[in-house]
C-alpha cells in the first residue's frame, strides 16, 4: 500500500483529528511507504492571519512528530513547499464538474458557517485534495468519516483522466477507522468535533489538564445515569465513553462495567484521568519540537525534496498525456 493524508493547519489538532487520522497513520508508517502532508495551501479557504497561519502550521508538524511520525519511516512535508499540488489541481479543475462540486457537504456547511467568505478556493478545495492524493500514487488515504465524499471525487477524477487520457493515476481507496471516524462535538453531539468550532467542542491535543477536565466535566450528556454505550439512545455517552475506548484501549464493555452504577460523573472523572495521561508525553514531545524549529524545518525541507522529485515525475507523466509540451 502507498498511504498519503493530511491535515490542513487552521487550529490546534484534537482528539477527532488524532483519532479519525493521525492514529491510523503512526500505525500504517510501520509497514507501508507513507506521505504525510501539512496541507497549508488549504487553510488559506478560511481567511486567516498570516503570522497565525505559520505558528499553526509548525504546530500542525511538531504534534505530527508529538503522536509518533517519524521522518525516518514517512515522508513529513507541508503542502505549499510542492508546487505540482496546486498545478495538478488546475489540471484537475477542467475536468471537475460545477455540479458535482456543488453537492460536497463540507462545501455546504463552511459556507454557512462563513456566508462573508464563500470564496472559489472553498468550493475547488476537494479538487486540490483529489491532486495532492493522485499526485502521489497514493492506493490508500486514511482519513475521518467527514472526507468519504472528498476521497470519492478523488476517485472519480482519476478514473475520468484516466478514460480519456490514458492510465495515469491510481485509483485510491480512503481507508476509514472503523471506531472513532467521526468523533462528535463535546458541547454538541449533533456535530463533528472541529477545530474551528467552539472552544468547549474539541479537545485540543495541546489542552492543559485543567481545561481537559473543565471541558469534560460540561460535556453534554445525554438522560439517565447509567453509563452504556448506545449510540441511538444514548449518542452523548457513546461519543465519549469511544474517546475512552480508544485512548485507553480498555474495551466499551470494560468501560460499562468499570462504571456501573457509578454515574456519570464519576465517569466524567475517570474519562479526563485516560485524556490528560494520553496526552501527557505528546505535549511533551510537542513542547521539545516546538523548541526546536531549526530541526523541524529541516524535517520538513527533507520531506518536501522527497514529495517533489515524485511529484515532478507524475507531472511529467500528466503532462505529456494531457498534450502540454513538458
Ligand atoms: N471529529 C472528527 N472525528 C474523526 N476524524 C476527524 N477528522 C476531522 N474531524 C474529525 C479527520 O481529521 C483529518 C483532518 O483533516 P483537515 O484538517 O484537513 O480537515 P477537517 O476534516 O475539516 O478537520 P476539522 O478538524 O473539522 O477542521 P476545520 O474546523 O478547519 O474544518 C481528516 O482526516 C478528517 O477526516
Amino acid at each position: 500500500m502507498k498511504i498519503f493524508s493530511g491535515i490542513k493547519p487552521s487550529g490546534i489538532i484534537h482528539l477527532g483529528n488524532y483519532i479519525g487520522a493521525l492514529r491510523q497513520w503512526v500505525i500504517l508508517q510501520d509497514a507501508h511507504e507513507c506521505l504525510f502532508c501539512i496541507v497549508d495551501l488549504h487553510a488559506l479557504t478560511v481567511r486567516v492571519d498570516p503570522a497565525l497561519l505559520r505558528r499553526l502550521t509548525l504546530e500542525t508538524a511538531a504534534t505530527y512528530i508529538a503522536c509518533g511520525l517519524d521522518a525516518k519511516k514517512s515522508v513529513l512535508f507541508i503542502q505549499s513547499h510542492v508546487p505540482p499540488h496546486a498545478e495538478l489541481a488546475w489540471i484537475l479543475n477542467t475536468l471537475a464538474k460545477i455540479s458535482e462540486l456543488k453537492l460536497m457537504h463540507q462545501f455546504k456547511e463552511k459556507s454557512k458557517s462563513n456566508p462573508e467568505n464563500i470564496n472559489a478556493g472553498l468550493f475547488d478545495y476537494p479538487v486540490l485534495m483529489a491532486a495532492d492524493i493522485l499526485l502521489y500514487d497514493a492506493t490508500h488515504v486514511p482519513v475521518g468519516q467527514d472526507q468519504q465524499q472528498h476521497i470519492e471525487l478523488a476517485r472519480e477524477l482519476a478514473r475520468r483522466f484516466n478514460s480519456i487520457y490514458g492510465k495515469t493515476f491510481v485509483v485510491p481507496e480512503g481507508m476509514i477507522p472503523p471506531r472513532g471516524a467521526k468523533i462528535m462535538a463535546l458541547d454538541n453531539p449533533a456535530k463533528k468535533m472541529e477545530k474551528t468550532g467552539s472552544i468547549g467542542g474539541y479537545i485540543a491535543l495541546t489542552d492543559t489538564p485543567d481545561v481537559i477536565r473543565k471541558k469534560i466535566k460540561s460535556a453534554v450528556t445525554d438522560s439517565g445515569s447509567d453509563v452504556l454505550f448506545d449510540e441511538k439512545k444514548k449518542p452523548a455517552l457513546s461519543n465519549l465513553i469511544t474517546i475512552y475506548h480508544l485512548l485507553s484501549g480498555l474495551s466499551i464493555p470494560a468501560i460499562e462495567k468499570e462504571y456501573q452504577g457509578k454515574g456519570y460523573g464519576q465517569f466524567k472523572k475517570g474519562l479526563s484521568d485516560v485524556t490528560i495521561d494520553f496526552l501527557k508525553p505528546i505535549q511533551q514531545k510537542f513542547s521539545e519540537c516546538m523548541g526546536d524549529p531549526g530541526a523541524l524545518l529541516r524535517i520538513l525541507e527533507k520531506g518536501a525534496c522527497a514529495a517533489r522529485a515524485q511529484a515532478d515525475k507524475k507531472m511529467q507523466k500528466v503532462k505529456e498525456n494531457i498534450g502540454l509540451i513538458a
